[in-house]
This record gives structure tokens, sequence and C-alpha cells, in this order.
């Protein structure tokens, strides 16, 4: 039992956040790029995901701190071409039930005065919940029919950037929601600063844009969840306008462990 007290104080601290999760890193178009580290001291400052503050779960809809977890900033971005390949991985996820959200914001300008703020959000992938039968809506009763179980520790997510989004600075979000606790969804989103090259001149119209926070309203039938009832009709739709850009080519999902 020779643990430096680094390695103890890393693994304490390990410990303490493993019921959660974040984005832990990007690969991007092939290259790997960290996500933030939120422990205190930040281990991981000039990182192209915007620095939050801790990794508890956001419990309302309404929170400030949907748009990025808190982040309002981050030292690097992350150049991608339009039609290329952004997987998110988190290093430790462990809640099985809920949709996965990935969201676009076009910055004006510059990364440091990018806010996320009006309703300039669109969706560019999401996934539910595709089960069928009464016995696969709660993780305790496997098979899962979520996409989201595919992430229990340590998964990732693979998105497209549509090949004709307009080239420009992008703020992306990956947003999950966990619905495991029956009425009580838990938020967990993060942005990375991305910039997206290409000569495409896509950019989606209102429909599909919302405002973060304000995608969402807590009494949503899709956002308070009775999970665990098992005598209601178990389909859902994952919230939010619908899904911008998406061809009928780039809909294959893949998933890294
Ligand atoms: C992206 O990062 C590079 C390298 O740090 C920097 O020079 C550039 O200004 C950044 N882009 C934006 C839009 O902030
Ligand atoms: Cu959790």
């Amino acid at each position: 039992m020779l643990f430096s007290a680094t390695f103890s104080a890393v693994a304490l601290l390990a410990a303490d956040v493993a019921a959660h999760g974040a984005v832990t890193s990007y690969i991007i178009d092939g290259k790997t790029y960290p996500g933030y580290q939120g422990f205190s001291p930040a281990n991981s400052k000039n990182v192209i995901q915007r620095q939050w503050s801790d990794y508890n779960p956001i419990f309302q809809c309404s929170d400030a701190k949907m748009r990025c977890n808190g982040g309002t900033s981050a030292t690097m971005n992350a150049t991608v071409p339009a039609g290329g390949d952004v997987a998110a991985v988190w290093q430790q996820w462990t809640h099985s039930q809920g949709p996965i959200l990935v969201w676009l914001y076009k910055c004006p300008g510059a990364f440091s005065s990018c806010t996320g703020e009006g309703v300039g959000w669109f969706k560019i992938d999401e996934a539910g919940f595709h089960g069928d039968g009464v016995k696969v809506f709660l993780d305790t009763e496997k098979p899962s029919g979520w996409d989201i179980a595919k992430l229990v520790g340590g998964g990732s997510w693979k998105s497209t950037i549509p090949k004709n989004l307009a080239p420009g600075n992008y703020l992306m979000r990956h947003e999950l929601i966990a619905l495991h606790q029956a009425n009580n969804p838990q938020f967990y989103p993060e942005c990375a600063q991305i910039v997206v090259t290409g000569s495409g001149t896509g950019e989606p119209d209102s429909s599909y844009k919302a405002a973060i926070p304000g995608y969402c309203k807590q009494s949503d039938p899709n956002i308070k969840v009775p999970i665990n009832d098992h005598s209601l009709p178990q389909t859902y739709k994952v919230p939010g306008p619908p899904v911008w850009g998406k061809s009928s080519a780039s809909k294959a999902r893949s998933f890294e462990a």
C-alpha cells in the first residue's frame, strides 16, 4: 500500500465523482483532444472544452448552468471540416436511461465573446429509446432499450458535422439527460469550441432553433418521466427541436467502448 500523497488525492477525487460523468475527451476528425477535468485545482486548463465548476447534475431545465454546465470559456479550439466526425468520450458514465442530444451554436465572432445566448442552438444528432415491451424501460431489466446505456463504463458517441453547414466558430454541446429517478431528471451538458471549415452555406431556419436554457420545461412529458411505471405506454420523444442537416447516409451510429 505505498501510495504517494498525490496518487491518493487523485484516487479520492476520482471516487468522489464516479457517480456522474462528463465528456472527458473528444476525437475530432481522428485527433484526440482532452476534455476539462474539473477538479480543484483543475489539472487540464488548456483544453477545447468550456470549464465548468463541478460534476453535479443539473436538476432544472431553467438553470443557467444548462447552457454549458456553467462554463463560459476555454483556451483552445479544434478544427473540423463540415462532413467530419466528432466523437465525445465519457470515461465514466453510470446511468442507463435517458436521451443523448448533440447541439451546435454559431458564434457571431471570436470564442472569447461567444456567450451562447439567444435562440441560436440547433441539434445535429440525438438518440433516445428504441426498446419494446414492458421489461426494458429500466436498466435493472436488461437489455436496456436506451442508446445512452452503451456509454456506461466508458463509451463514446460519434456525430457527423452536417456536410453543408456554413463554416464558422461553433459551440458544440453534448448533453446527456439521466432519467433513472422517476420524475426527477438530471442534466449533464458540456460545450466544446470547434471551428468548422469548408464551403457549405447551410444554416438552420428558426424552426430548428432554441434557446438554452429554454428548450424544455420541467413538466414536459419527455423531461418528467415516470420511468418505473410499467403501466404507461413506453414511447419516448427526445426533447427540443427536430435534428437539422442529417443525411440518411450519416444516420448510421457507431460506439467505441
Ligand atoms: C483558435 O485557437 C487558436 C490557437 O490557440 C487561436 O489562434 C485562434 O484565435 C482561436 N480561434 C478563435 C476563433 O478563437
Ligand atoms: Cu450521476
